[in-house]
């Protein structure tokens, strides 16, 4: 019989516990810190373990995060050489395809100014430019990336993506590299990052790259919509560009510290939406029955999914 261990902190532990109890069958399944014998444990669920722990386990299998993103994993130094799961599911994707289509039209249908006007009572409509008219550049077209260009293309948005790895997607015009960067930027209007925080996106999000963005278009300058990590932005060039015009409006569901800080200008902003990292969260009704489905397949002898990728960090 094997042991599952969960590992979480930042989120409510008890709907996984009950969850995994529940699909878990004859395993038996542990909520950190719970005095569990280590070398009983063959797999780990984690959220935001804390550094060293995993290495403490001498027979673990698998390491499986509870969300898409492995940065707060990989973050340990001193992690066991076992695979890194990550979570890839349609209800993940389907949050974060609602909350960038969502944001994506925020924008477009000027809502920071309809809502100013409902706050004084103000009956006057705005010239709205058709999606058609507007780019989206996704950076990170990964499973969220995809998914949102197809979410994007289906209320008439343009799209165009940017990944690491050259790939063909029907419909969206894709770019690469450094260079494909810079042809993505001068493009777009709104501009949606969904990348992983690693070495190589750290701060990516900074005022050099803002800059690049196309200017005036039909949404009067452009617009950045965040829902991959914090870590990929730097909040003080936000906030420059903001008040200098590089940028017309954010939304931003994720930022450098979290919670995000009460002396952050950003909370007041009247051009910022702010969510709690809550994009797309993970729900344990959903996502247990996908890990457990993992577990049984190594039981098996069958290799397991979207495994990560140390060096590439994702
Ligand atoms: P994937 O691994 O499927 O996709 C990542 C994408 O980023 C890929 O297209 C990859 O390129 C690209 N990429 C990575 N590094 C680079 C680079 N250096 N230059 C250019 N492109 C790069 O991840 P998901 O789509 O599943 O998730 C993306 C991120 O979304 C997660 O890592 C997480 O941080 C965030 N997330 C946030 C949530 C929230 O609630 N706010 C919820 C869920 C996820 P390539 O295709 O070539 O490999
Ligand atoms: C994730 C997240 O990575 O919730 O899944 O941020």
């Amino acid at each position: 019989m094997s042991t599952i261990l969960l590992v979480i902190q930042g989120w409510e532990p008890d709907a996984w516990l009950s969850r995994f109890r529940l699909l878990a069958g004859n395993r038996e399944v542990a909520l950190w810190p719970e005095a569990v014998d280590p070398a009983r444990i063959d797999y780990v669920c984690v959220w935001r373990q804390p550094p060293g722990l995993l290495a403490t386990f001498p027979n673990l299998k698998a390491i499986f995060s509870l969300g898409a993103g492995v940065d707060h994993l990989l973050q340990d130094t001193k992690l066991p050489d076992v695979p890194i799961v990550r979570i890839v599911d349609s209800d993940l994707t389907q949050r974060m395809v609602g909350y960038v289509v969502m944001h994506a039209l925020l924008h477009q249908r000027q809502m920071k100014l309809y809502d100013a006007q409902q706050k004084e009572r103000r009956w006057r409509e705005h010239y709205e430019p058709p999606p058609c008219e507007i780019r989206v550049g996704i950076m990170g077209m990964g499973v969220m990336g995809q998914a949102a260009a197809k979410g994007l293309q289906a209320v008439g948005f343009s799209v165009a993506g940017w990944s690491r790895s050259v790939k063909n997607i029907a419909g969206v015009e894709m770019f690469f590299g450094e260079a494909g960067l810079e042809k993505l930027l001068v493009q777009t209007n709104i501009l949606v990052c969904l990348l992983p925080l690693t070495l190589a996106t750290k701060g990516i999000l900074r005022y050099d790259l803002f800059r690049k963005l196309a200017r005036g278009g039909a949404l009067g300058g452009p617009f950045l919509i965040n829902a991959g990590r914090g870590g990929l932005q730097v909040e003080d060039d936000i906030l420059r560009a903001l008040q200098n015009g590089t940028l017309a409006g954010a939304s931003l569901d994720v930022f450098e510290i979290e919670p995000l800080p009460l002396s952050s200008a950003l909370w007041a902003h009247s051009k910022v939406y702010i969510t709690p990292h809550n994009a797309a969260s993970s729900d344990p009704r959903a996502l247990v029955g996908n890990i457990m489905a993992q577990i049984e397949r190594h039981e098996r002898g069958k290799p397991l999914q979207n495994q990560v990728d140390r060096k590439l960090g994702y």
